[in-house]
């Protein structure tokens, strides 16, 4: 079925771009231009959270893929703690670094507030150290412009603004390093078959046909930014599948990375998986239990390995 596949260019050339594409090729270009002089800044377009397929144009239902951006906000974290600046593409209403350790799903934040017995509200002194920290690091960061957010809702969305950072990033792609974590569709509805109003109920079973997304990191790796350092991720529930489907990915795209990881475990072991390597990382159970996150561990081995692989580079250049 591989041959049905619609290549990259017939997907942009048939679909619409999102109505929004200019204003964040202008955010994102004068983002880039900063930081490129800057020297040795390094840029991480780090992607994150679901995309989802509607069903119609105008939208009652749609698939959505597994990720609450959890992963990607924790990631961008540990990225700019490196030095490093963050284009971060994220799901609409995924969490978001710094705000994350604050979020809905975990905790109400009006728990951490209290009246400060003059009509104001203060931070309940208890979770004062912890915030503290947290607010500084946010205050730092937005204050030296090192994180730029942009948000996506649909793969449609998504696939044109991830080209359009890619072509951005282009400009100084020996410093820029892809962390491709967000969960994306494989099959989608194209424009041309998409139905325009509400699918009706009363006509029995749902009958859906989608079409299979074009596999976007060939064009990413070999035209958009074909010196930059790259890294995808692979999700499975399977693991006697996973390593030989994340080899097959750095086999058919030939980037530098694949960082694997299981459904049900992946918040205490990831595989980081390159040509020469294949690396466990896991958390201990005590570990764990104190809460520390695994992305420090694997952000800080996929920086060394950028390291070595820019160092590799500027020698051949010589
Ligand atoms: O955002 P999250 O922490 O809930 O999930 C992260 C993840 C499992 C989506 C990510 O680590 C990942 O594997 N992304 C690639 C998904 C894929 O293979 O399509």
């Amino acid at each position: 079925m591989e041959s049905m596949r619609i290549r990259p260019s017939q997907f942009f050339d048939s679909q619409q771009p999102p109505a929004n594409l200019q204003d964040i090729k202008t955010r994102i270009n004068s983002f880039v231009e900063k930081h490129a002089k800057v020297p040795g800044r390094r840029i991480v377009l780090v992607t994150s959270g679901g995309t989802t397929v509607p069903l119609e144009a105008q939208t009652v239902r749609f698939i959505d893929n597994f990720s609450a951006g959890t992963r990607g906000s924790i990631s961008t974290e540990y990225f700019l703690e490196h030095g490093y600046a963050v284009i971060f593409l994220h799901r609409q209403y995924s969490l978001l670094p710094y705000s994350r350790h604050y979020s809905h799903s975990k905790n109400c934040f009006l728990d951490f507030m209290k009246p400060d017995g003059n009509g104001g509200i203060t931070v309940a002194p208890q979770y004062t150290p912890a915030m503290l920290q947290v607010l500084e690091k946010y205050n730092s960061v937005k204050q030296q412009g090192l994180l730029e957010l942009v948000s996506f809702v649909d793969v449609n969305e998504y696939l044109f603004l991830l080209r359009e950072i890619s072509c951005s990033l282009a400009k100084i792609q020996e410093r820029a390093m892809f962390y491709l974590a967000a969960a994306v569709s494989d099959f989608y509805i194209p424009m041309g078959k998409m139905v325009q109003h509400k699918i009706q109920s009363g006509e029995g079973a749902l009958h859906l046909e989608l079409d299979q997304v074009p596999k976007i990191l060939s064009p990413l790796v070999k035209e958009w930014a074909p010196r930059a350092f790259v890294v995808s991720f692979k999700l499975e529930t399977d693991p006697s599948i996973l390593i030989s489907k994340a080899k097959t990915a750095l086999a058919r795209y030939s980037h530098q990375a694949v960082i694997g990881n299981i459904l049900s475990t992946r918040k205490h072991h990831v595989i980081l998986i390159t040509n020469q390597e294949e690396k466990d990382i896991r958390l201990t159970k005590e570990e764990q239990d104190l809460g520390v996150e695994i992305e420090g561990s694997f952000i800080h081995e996929l920086i060394e390995r950028q390291d070595r692989w820019v160092a590799a580079a500027a020698a051949v250049e010589k």
